[in-house]
């Protein structure tokens, strides 16, 4: 995946572009499906800054969130589930969602959660960016730790398997890839079968460490 960092992508007739930056949880999603679909030749990688009005990413997802997958034909697919669903609609390799019966609803359910805890953890980061610390409110972050409490004791008890990656154990590895790099929660001595479970799924799905984000 090349990385370039122009303003006003536009994609090359027979290329996609993923708009994300190397530290979006969501996007790490992504990334790790590209590579796990072996598409890295036909996507380049191009940041978006989410708090800047005049990068076309609110042009190309009017929620002006990343990752956004720009298409040669102009579309746009978003949210990050809907891009892996979309990669492995034009992959030849085992798709990372299944594709019918009870299981798709499992794995697609099991990634609602996990992507849950990221939700929650990054409302607790942007609680602290974007307020003055007077502002900050303890019960609103009280709230946002119950989800990542609950989901990640419910994960626990039924997490996915390590050595064959699908759409959940992507997003948990982002989840706890996030939870340990921004830190919202301390999460290691109360979850160890899940501690277990990350480095079990990053021996045996390298696309996990690179795409690991840059230090803090
Ligand atoms: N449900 C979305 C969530 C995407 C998301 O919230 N991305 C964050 C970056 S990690 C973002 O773009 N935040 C900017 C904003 O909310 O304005 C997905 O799975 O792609």
């Amino acid at each position: 995946m090349n990385t370039e960092t122009r303003a006003t992508p536009i994609a090359e007739a027979d290329k996609m572009i993923l708009r994300s930056t190397v530290t979006s949880p969501y996007g790490r999603k992504t990334r790790m499906a590209v590579l796990i679909h072996k598409l890295t030749d036909r996507i380049d990688l191009v940041p978006a800054d989410t708090l800047d009005e005049t990068d076309t990413i609110r042009q190309q997802n009017p929620l002006g969130k990343i990752p956004c997958l720009l298409l040669p034909d102009g579309g746009a697919i978003y949210d990050s589930k809907v891009i892996v669903e979309y990669f492995d609609s034009i992959s030849d390799q085992r798709p990372l969602v299944p594709t019918s019966g009870r299981a798709r609803f499992d794995v697609l359910t099991r990634a609602v959660l996990a992507d849950g805890i990221t939700d929650a953890a990054l409302l607790m980061v942007y609680e602290g960016r974007f307020r003055e610390p007077a502002q900050i409110s303890e019960r609103w972050l009280a709230h946002q730790r119950g989800k990542i409490e609950r989901a990640l004791t419910a994960i626990s008890k039924a997490p996915p398997p390590t050595r064959e990656a699908d759409l959940s154990s992507l997003a948990l590895g982002c989840a706890l890839g996030y939870l340990d790099w921004r830190q919202p929660v301390s999460w290691r001595d109360a979850h160890p079968k899940l501690v277990d479970w990350l480095s079990e799924f990053s021996a045996h799905e390298p696309s996990f460490l690179a795409t690991v984000a840059p230090a803090a």
